[in-house]
Order: structure tokens, then sequence, then C-alpha cells
């Protein structure tokens, strides 16, 4: 039988259909008591199944069994793909079961900047709830604006759909190409990162972080967004150049930033973005809900699962390279 570690994010359930299959190694967490057997548990396994997984070379040296790494995400930009490829080891993620989950949070980061809702809930916990409000706690609509959305794939087609079916929103969007099902049925409109950054009045992340993508928004990108708009991240932090992103927003050069991810995480609380009104920040929690982390679990399984003793996983992500390098 296979030997599987499994690391974090796992529910009785998930570990019981495992355990079925193979022979399973769980660690909730990873601490200095535990890393040990971590490690040990390793050198042996043949599949790797988890949560924030974090994989380096040297560990993948130190595990010359392994054959399949399941994560439960759909961002793998934190695992080793390359060395992973050369080596013949399969990656599997979870795309699809996360896919409204988080375009549901880039909503709520929306309607969060343009209505101030933070900001104002807090004036109200605060006993500064004092007269009625004026113009000086005005939002934004968030009906009828132009939406732009940077990296159509899965999520940024929900979100496209959020905003121009239920908020008759008018879509703009970047991708490698154009999407006919996005213009036919949403009236989006294809166009260049730099127009995108001019018309849009909420421009929101939906990109993998890889090299093509860090620091997509620099300060350059964040000078052509109108001074009015809003930047909204549900992608990557490091998609962004964080320091300018400060900069912009305390200087005015665009109004207002809602952030789910951020270049290191947790956040410190001390961080510029967490202090400032016209920033509403989220703890990482695009695809946490009860829902959706344990359909994510349950496809990672399935993966694993197929991928050790079935048919094949659902979703793979290199799965040209799988057992080639293994030959070698
Ligand atoms: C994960 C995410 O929970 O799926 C992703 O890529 O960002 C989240 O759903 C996070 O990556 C931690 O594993």
């Amino acid at each position: 039988a296979p030997r599987i570690v499994a690391l974090r994010r796992l529910g009785e359930e998930e570990l019981a259909a495992l355990n079925e299959v193979g022979q399973v190694d769980y660690f909730e967490d990873l601490n200095e008591g535990n890393r040990e057997a971590f490690e040990a548990a390793m050198a042996s396994a043949h599949g790797l199944i988890g949560g924030k997984l974090e994989l380096d070379e040297a560990m993948l040296e130190r595990s010359p069994n392994l054959e399949v790494v399941s994560t439960i995400s759909v961002g793998y930009d934190q695992l080793p793909l390359e060395a992973m490829n050369r080596r013949g080891i399969l990656l599997c993620n979870t795309p699809d079961v996360l896919t409204e989950t988080t375009a549901d949070t880039a909503f709520a980061l929306i309607m969060a900047t343009q209505r101030r809702l933070v900001e104002l809930s807090c004036m109200v916990r605060e006993g500064r709830w004092t007269s009625h409000v004026g113009p000086d706690q005005f939002g934004h609509d968030v009906h009828g604006k132009a939406l732009g959305i940077v990296g159509a794939g899965r999520i940024g087609a929900a979100i496209a759909r959020r905003g121009a079916l239920g908020f008759g929103m008018s879509v703009l969007y970047t991708a490698r190409a154009p999407k006919p099902e996005l213009e036919q049925h949403l009236g989006a409109e294809h166009c260049s990162l730099d127009e995108l950054l001019a018309r849009a009045d909420i421009v929101c992340l939906a990109v993998p972080y890889s090299d093509d993508t860090h620091h997509l928004i620099d300060a350059d990108a964040l000078a052509r967004m109108k001074p009015s708009a809003a930047l909204i991240n549900i992608a990557r932090g490091k998609v962004v150049d964080e320091t300018a992103l400060i900069e912009a927003l305390e200087q005015g050069t665009i109004r207002a930033a809602g952030l789910d991810v951020f270049t290191r995480e947790p956040l410190d609380a001390d961080s510029p973005l967490a202090r400032m009104d016209n920033v509403v920040v989220l703890p990482h929690i695009g695809s946490a809900t009860h829902e959706t982390r344990a359909a994510m679990a349950r496809r990672a399984v399935d993966n694993l699962i197929g991928a050790l003793v079935g048919e094949g996983p659902v979703n793979a992500v290199n799965k040209a390279s799988w057992r080639a390098g293994r030959a070698s």
C-alpha cells in the first residue's frame, strides 16, 4: 500500500478515505516538536496531500519515493513545479470548487471599498454615530461602474458574471486571448492592461502569481489608474508592489483598496495597509467557507487517490511530466 503524508486541513472523512488506500501519517500542523517525524514520514512517502504546503527542492531530494503532491488550493506558486517536473512528480490542485466562493470574496471587497462598510461600521461600534450621515460618509456606487478584471480565468470570469448580471456593470478584462463567452453573454470587452487601468472604476486582480505577474501592478500601473478608482486583490500579494501601493493610497493616486492577500502573510498589524481608512484588509479568506474548504479537501483526496491507485486525478497541473522523469 502506498504511504501518504497528510498535512493540515483534512477532516475525519478525508482521512478515512485516505486510510482505505494507503498508510497515512497525518500532521495537523508542523512545529518544532513534530518536524522530525514529518521528515521521517516524507522519506518513504509516495503521496503528499495538504494545505499551505511548503516544499522545496531539498525536501524533494529527501523524499525519493514521492510520486504525487496534492495541494488543497488552486494556486501552486509556493511549490517547486520545475523540480517536480524533472522528477516526474505529479502536482494536483483544486480549481473549480473554489471559483464561486472566491468571486464572492472579491465582491465582498468591492462592496466594502465602494460603500466604506468597514470604516462606517467601526464608526457605529465605537459610538461615533452621533448625527445623520452626510457627504463625509458617503461612498461610491457599485452598480453601473466599469469593472476591470485582470486575468479572466475561472475566478475572473465568475467575478465578471456577478458584475455584469448582478450589478449592471460594464466589464473590461485582460486575458491572453479574447473569451467569446464573456463577450457574448456579458458584453465584456477584451483590452490591454494599460487601457483597463485607465478606464476601470474598480480594478480586480485575478491572475495566478508567477514570474510574469510579479509586481504587475507597480507604481507605473497605479499611476495609470483613475484617482477615483479602487484596487481589489484576491489573487496573490506579490502581484502588487506593496510599497508602491501604500504610497499611491497615501498620496491619493488611487482612492481605495480591498485586499485579501499580501506580500507577507499574516499581514503585520503595524502595516500602513492595516491602518488606513480607505483600505479594507481580510486575512486571506478567498476560499474560506465551510462548504468550499470541505469541497477542496475532498477534491484533493480524490486527486491523490486517483493518481496513486485509481484511474488518474481529476485535476493535474503537469500530467505530461508525470512519471516521465522517473525513468531517468
Ligand atoms: C488557499 C488559495 O487556502 O487556493 C488558493 O490558491 O489562495 C486559498 O484557497 C491558500 O492558498 C492556502 O493554501
